[in-house]
């Protein structure tokens, strides 16, 4: 058995500490929540990190999701040597931007026009922005639990890193703004119809997860995002899909497709930018059109449509196209499951899990919503964690993030973790 951190990534942590708040450049991977310090990587291969210190360590990270071939995957590479040649950055338009356009909307039925960004956050925000200008109206809904990344409007009850640390409504946000965001229990059908009753014509938007994985991961009931539809119809708002995890690694048309919704507009990164910095936001060509120049709605970057990124990007869903990955994943998803529940056993443990997305909460469940998935015994998840961390496997450091597997990860891989589970747990 290993003894914890190796020496190198201490000496890191110390020395990143000193100039990076919290040592780290995004809040859930400073392990506050399990405790510990976090190991540096020094190598990232299939489904496995190696540490500056040599350790090996079992992904289910997966870089928060968009590893969904694994590590470094060949046909990515194979891209990345091929455009990096003809430069890392335009500021212009280029071929690859239209061959991303033709592939997420022949994937995603619901995007009529797509533009990119450089990050989920960007999408959301941006789609904000945009059912606003589309409505005339200001009021967003969202839900509890879920994170759309840190954009002013949605930081108000959000999961993730601000879950995780305690702060679900950020500092530095105007109470202004942050009024205009009305907040709701997922899957809670009657507080949605009388919100919409109540606020009638001022809700311009709802955003959600359509599975919610910045609290763990829990499903929506059947018919909870019919219901959605139904009243954004009913009193024209519009309604946003948040997929930059479920987008692409669910199934080519992500939760839209597995569920049968249409959104109005969607937002998606991660998986699309085969592990380059990349988001995208989608979907009905009346509402994208109010996007500038077209448009009264502004909205731009620097680096959007990255050359290096879109390779990265396409190379990934192409060969998920290639060798039908998301049946794969979903077979091996299957076998994940049977031996996990197996390790499980009778303890008070609730299992879920969605394609290649799952989530281990310490209580018995159900688990439906914030509320239920607050109810998880966070000290048992922080000492199972840092268990089966020291036995070379690797899950988010938090009990509010969802685990990821990759098409690396092999049946051996999958044995071999349920046995660390068997003794975790
Ligand atoms: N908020 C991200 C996952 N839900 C974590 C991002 C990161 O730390 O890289």
């Amino acid at each position: 058995m290993r003894k914890g951190i190796g020496s190198e990534s201490a000496r890191l942590f110390s020395q990143a500490k000193k100039l990076i708040p919290g040592g780290v450049n995004s809040p859930a991977r400073a392990f506050r929540a399990v405790g510990g310090q976090p190991f540096f990587v020094a190598k990232a291969r299939g489904s496995t990190l190696t540490d500056v210190d040599g350790n090996e360590y079992l992904d289910y990270v997966c870089t928060w999701g968009p590893a969904i071939l694994g590590h470094a995957p060949r046909p990515v590479l194979r891209a990345l040597r091929a455009v990096e040649p003809n430069g890392t950055s335009f500021g212009t338009c280029s071929a690859l931007e239209v061959r991303m356009a033709q592939m997420i909307s022949s994937l995603v039925p619901s995007v009529e026009k797509i533009r990119m960004v450089n990050s989920g956050t960007e999408a959301t925000m941006s789609c904000i922005r945009l059912a606003r200008g589309f409505t005339g109206r200001d009021l967003i809904v969202k839900f509890e639990g879920c994170y759309h990344g840190h954009v002013d409007s949605l930081l108000v009850r959000a999961g993730s890193g601000p879950l995780t640390h305690g702060q679900p409504d950020s500092a530095g946000i105007p109470k202004a703004l942050a009024a205009l965001t009305k907040t709701l229990p997922f899957n809670d059908f009657e507080a949605v119809r009388e919100l919409f009753k109540r606020e009638k014509r001022s809700i311009a938007a709802v955003i959600l997860e359509p599975v919610p994985a910045n609290a763990g991961l829990y499903l929506p009931q059947p018919g909870f995002l019919e219901e959605l539809r139904h009243l954004c119809n009913r009193y024209g708002a519009i309604l946003i899909f948040d997929e930059v995890m479920t987008g692409f690694r669910l199934a080519p048309g992500g939760a839209q497709e597995i569920f049968g919704i249409r959104a109005d507009l969607a937002a998606f990164g991660k998986v699309i930018g085969g592990g380059l910095p990349v988001g995208a936001f989608g979907g009905r060509a009346d509402i994208m059109d109010l996007l500038s120049p077209d448009g009264p709605v502004y909205q731009a970057g620097t680096l959007s449509g990255n050359p290096l990124a879109l390779a990265a990007g396409l190379a990934q869903l192409e060969e998920l196209q290639r060798i039908d990955g998301w049946k794969r994943l979903e077979r091996k998803g299957r076998h994940l499951e049977q031996i996990f529940l197996e390790a499980i056993g009778k303890k008070p443990v609730c299992f879920h899990r969605i394609g290649s997305m799952f989530c281990l909460y310490f209580t018995r469940g159900p688990v439906r919503n914030l509320d239920d998935a607050k109810k998880s015994n966070t000290k048992h998840f922080a000492k199972f964690f840092r268990t089966c961390l020291q036995q070379g496997v690797y899950f988010p450091p938090s009990q509010f993030e969802t685990a990821f597997f990759s098409l690396a990860h092999s049946h051996s891989d999958f044995e071999k973790t349920a046995t660390v589970l068997t003794e975790a747990l």
